[in-house]
């Protein structure tokens, strides 16, 4: 049975790819940071009594800030192959917490191919890195393919590339199976609920049951090439089978803008936005007139990536992967899950609970 270990397994593409893996037949070992509160929501489904014999999903205590933490787990799970998605993912964040940032995308990076090298693993374990478009940044080229030059425009696009090259250098130094998934961007009804997409659909939905007012957004003129996640780990794994290891551009080569993605969000609910004023003034109405989406300067970056495009031609011809999920299918699933989200809510409500809508 082969072992995997995903660094980042509670987040939204460590929980599709442990389903995935685990549906291979892999025993699947992750690593979840210690918080709080709960915060396995998105593996809960996945996990077993751990008194019982032969489960295959196995979770560890870690933080990519933390080097004996991962040599140790690396060393007990002396795994064939390795996930390295965790990652403060979250762009304008980044500009908050840039230190904290380069420590856990960059360093992080460099912890666990270390952790192969001092284990004597090099041979064994194959490693995955979770790179993304956002080192194209400022585009050099249209659309973004393997070749085209970085141009990374946040401290989180930096600290990525930093571990793009340390993973190309280590595949290089050591010959280790070491390659890079250059992913565009890809969502789910479990996308992390401050990203662009979800917080439209979770807001689309709960402003149609009444449970909030008001849409504020950034830039609306932003675009992205978005995917489903679902499509993207299987690219994840197949990378990792290959006889030689290579790095991919994984998109769908079809870009819309944020207006764009608030209309087809909008379109799911029966709904038309009617636009008026521009820039900072720019609002989106409902066909009662009522306004329901607005610009808020707050959500503007300090360097912001206008435009992302990518072209997988290579992952298509040498891996025969294309996504499966289109766009509208995209939309239209997670429209439908915030919708039964905010219904339990609403029911919530009814029966003199708070929904909190504040949060983001
Ligand atoms: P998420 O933000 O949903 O998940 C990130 C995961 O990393 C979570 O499990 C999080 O834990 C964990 N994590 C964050 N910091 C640390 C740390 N210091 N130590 C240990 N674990 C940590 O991201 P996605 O699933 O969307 O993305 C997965 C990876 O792919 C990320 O590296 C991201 O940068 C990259 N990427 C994502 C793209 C996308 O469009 N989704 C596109 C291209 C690249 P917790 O749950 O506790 O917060
Ligand atoms: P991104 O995703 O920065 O591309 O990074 P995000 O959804 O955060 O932003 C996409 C675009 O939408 C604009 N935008 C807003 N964004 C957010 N979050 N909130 C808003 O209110 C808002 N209004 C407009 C942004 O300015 C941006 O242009 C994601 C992450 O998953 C990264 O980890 C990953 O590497 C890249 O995708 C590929």
């Amino acid at each position: 049975m082969k072992k995997a270990l995903i660094t980042g397994v509670t987040g939204q593409d460590g929980s599709y790819l442990a389903e995935l893996l685990l549906s291979k037949g892999y025993e699947v070992h992750g690593i979840k940071r210690r918080a709080s509160l709960f915060n396995t929501d998105r593996v809960d489904h996945l996990l077993t009594d751990h008194h019982v014999e032969g489960r295959r999903f196995v979770l560890h205590y870690g933080d990519m800030t933390d080097s004996s933490c991962l040599i140790r787990i690396i060393q007990q799970v002396q795994p064939d192959e390795i996930y390295n998605l965790a990652a403060q993912s979250h762009v304008a964040v980044s500009f908050e917490e840039p230190e904290y940032t380069a420590n856990s995308d960059a360093l992080g990076a460099l912890r666990v191919l270390e952790a192969i090298r001092i284990l004597g693993l090099e041979k064994k374990t194959r490693f995955y890195q979770a790179s993304t478009s956002e080192l194209y940044g400022l585009v050099q080229e249209i659309p973004q393919r393997e070749t085209t030059p970085f141009y990374p425009r946040s401290p989180y696009a930096v600290a990525k590339l930093y571990a793009y090259w340390i993973t190309v250098n280590y595949r290089e130094a050591y010959g280790m199976y070491a390659c890079n998934g250059i992913l565009f961007n890809h969502e789910s009804p479990v996308r992390g609920e401050t990203f662009v997409t979800r917080k439209i659909t979770r807001a689309l939905a709960r402003i149609s049951l009444g449970l909030q007012d008001c849409l504020y957004l950034g830039n609306l003129d932003s675009k992205r090439d978005w995917g489903h996640a679902k499509d993207y780990v299987e690219m994840q794994w197949m990378m990792l089978q290959q006889d030689k290891p290579e790095d991919f551009v994984i998109a769908t080569g079809v870009q819309y803008s944020v207006r764009e993605f608030v209309e087809a969000a909008a379109a799911e609910l029966g709904k038309t936005i009617i636009w008026k004023g521009a820039g900072v003034e720019e609002k989106g109405y409902d066909e009662n007139g009522r306004c329901i989406v607005a610009v808020d300067p707050m959500y503007f970056r300090p360097a912001e990536v206008e435009t992302l495009l990518g072209d997988a031609t290579k992952a298509r011809e040498k891996l025969g992967w294309t996504p499966k999920i289109s766009f509208a299918e995209l939309v239209s699933e997670m429209m439908r899950e915030d919708l039964k989200a905010a219904q339990r809510d609403e029911l919530a409500k009814k029966h003199g609970y708070v929904a909190y809508d504040y949060k983001e």
